[in-house]
This record gives structure tokens, C-alpha cells and sequence, in this order.
């Protein structure tokens, strides 16, 4: 079996930092990364008992930076890449499209949509010449339904949705399986992002239902992650039990 060696984008928190943990518990070493290098250093210290662990700090946001930090791996690592998971990313405000701050819609199409372009460029060319490679692009419930003021964060994520179906007939003959990941409600720092640090507002996002958990998505992405080569999970929508649709929750 081929060794399996991963990059994860956003590994500091929430659904990128529990995939990493479910990686290393299953011998996958890894490259991780953020622009917290704090956690990346706690994150490598925890997990390198385990498996290998290098740390990248970068905006994803910075072109040049996200180039020079991929292409500025040692050879051992970029010939051992074979799963790239596309996970950083957060909403930045929930506003109606009237009264939205450009610098918000900025923020999510440079980081949800561009940033996931730029590392996938710059990872795919270890990708296509290591063995059974695999990207797995977190895109979000978000990306397959528009909710009130949901607008750019909706359009950044059908983005992804429509990276993923892309990326996958174009890596066709390059044998690169391409998984979309489409989560429903996860509690993780996500809303504390999302309304700028107000708990008060980001707590409310989960009450009287419970959310999915960030482990939840992370055994969702090893499940894809590890099927048999000839199995490709092109696309797994996931919701709490408590949630039907973009919009419709049960709340007690
Ligand atoms: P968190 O806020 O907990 O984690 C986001 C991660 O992305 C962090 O590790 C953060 O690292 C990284 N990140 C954010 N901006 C940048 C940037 N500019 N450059 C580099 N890294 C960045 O949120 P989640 O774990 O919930 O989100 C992960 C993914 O899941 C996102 O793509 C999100 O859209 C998606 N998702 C989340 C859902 C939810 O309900 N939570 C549901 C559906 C999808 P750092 O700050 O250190 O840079
Ligand atoms: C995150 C889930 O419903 O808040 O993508 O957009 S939602």
C-alpha cells in the first residue's frame, strides 16, 4: 500500500486541526498550516510522537508567499505528498448583499476561492507525480444552497463546489481523485470569525440544536481519504441530524 503523506490548509482550528489529529492517529504524516504559528508549533509538538510534521506559516490570500512557502519544501517532502486537503477558510460577516462590507466580500473570495486556486497550483505538480494522490476540497452546505444573507460566502463556496467537479474531469488522466466535502452547521471557531469575535453572536448560531462537531467532518475526510484506489467519493453532504436544509433547523 502506498504511503499516505498529507497537506492540510487551516490546521490551527476547527475541522482542518481535528482532520490533522485522525491523520497522525493513522501513521499519515503531514505538512499543516495557518498564519498561527503558536498552535502549528503546539499542533507539530502533539503530533510528531506520532508521525512527521512540518508547519507552514502563510496567508493563503498571499500568492507569492503561498508559492514560496510550497516550493520551499525539502525534496523528501514534495516527493512523499499525495493528498492535499483544500480546508482553510471562513464566512466574514452575515449581512444582506445592500449593507455588506466589500472588505468582507473581499476577504472571502481571496481566502475561500483564490486561496484555495493558489495552493492547489502550487501542491498539484508533487500531486500528479506521486502516487494514488487525492484532493479533498472543504466546501459547505453553503455551496449548494443560498440562505438570507448568506450571498458571497454562498457564492464563494459554489465556487468550490464547482472547483471540485472541475478539478476532477481535468485530473482525469492524471489519476488525482478530486472529493467534495460539504458540511452542514460544524461548531468550531467558524462563527466566532464570522460575526468578528462577539461570542454572544456565535454562540447563537448553535442554540437549542446540536451542531455537528469538527471530528465529525474529519472522519468524513478520512473515509474519502481511504477507500480502495479504484473508489473516488466525489461529494459528501453532511448535516446535523438537527438541520434539513441551508435554512431549515430544529431548534428545541
Ligand atoms: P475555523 O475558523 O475553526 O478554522 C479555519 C481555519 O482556516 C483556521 O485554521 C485558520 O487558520 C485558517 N484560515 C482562515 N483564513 C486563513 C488565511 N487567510 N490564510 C491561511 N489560513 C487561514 O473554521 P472551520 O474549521 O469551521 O472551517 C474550515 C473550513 O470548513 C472552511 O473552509 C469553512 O468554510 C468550512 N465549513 C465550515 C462549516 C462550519 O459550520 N464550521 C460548515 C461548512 C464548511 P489561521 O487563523 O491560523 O490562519
Ligand atoms: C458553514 C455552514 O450554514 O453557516 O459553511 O454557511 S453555514
Amino acid at each position: 500500500m502506498t504511503k499516505k503523506t498529507a497537506f492540510i490548509t487551516g490546521a490551527t482550528s476547527g475541522i482542518g486541526q481535528a482532520t490533522a489529529r485522525l491523520f497522525a492517529d493513522h501513521g499519515i504524516d503531514l505538512v499543516i498550516t495557518g498564519r498561527r504559528q503558536e498552535r502549528l508549533n503546539a499542533m507539530k509538538e502533539e503530533l510528531s510522537t506520532k508521525v512527521k510534521v512540518e508547519t507552514l506559516n502563510f496567508d493563503v490570500r498571499d500568492r507569492a508567499a503561498v508559492f514560496a512557502a510550497i516550493t520551499g519544501l525539502s525534496e523528501d517532502w514534495k516527493s512523499a505528498i499525495n493528498i492535499l486537503v483544500n480546508n482553510a477558510g471562513n464566512a466574514h460577516g452575515l449581512a444582506s448583499f445592500q449593507d455588506a462590507d466589500l472588505d468582507d466580500f473581499d476577504a472571502m473570495i481571496d481566502i475561500n476561492v483564490k486561496g484555495l486556486l493558489y495552493v492547489s497550483k502550487a501542491v498539484l505538480p508533487f500531486l500528479m507525480k506521486n502516487k494514488q494522490a487525492h484532493i479533498v476540497n472543504i466546501a459547505s452546505i453553503a455551496g449548494k444552497q443560498v440562505y438570507p444573507n448568506g450571498n458571497i460566502y454562498n457564492a464563494s463556496k459554489f465556487a468550490v463546489d464547482a472547483i471540485s467537479q472541475a478539478m476532477r474531469i481535468d485530473l482525469l488522466n492524471e489519476g488525482v481523485k478530486v472529493t467534495n466535502i460539504a458540511p452542514g452547521l460544524v461548531e468550531t471557531e467558524f462563527s466566532l470569525v464570522r460575526f468578528k469575535g462577539n461570542e454572544e453572536k456565535a454562540n447563537a448560531t448553535y442554540d437549542g440544536l446540536e451542531p455537528l462537531v469538527a471530528e465529525d467532518i474529519a472522519d468524513s475526510i478520512y473515509y474519502s481519504i481511504s477507500q480502495p484506489d479504484h473508489v473516488q467519493i466525489a461529494d459528501l453532504l453532511i448535516l446535523p441530524k438537527a438541520q434539513a436544509s441551508a435554512r431549515d433547523y430544529k431548534r428545541n
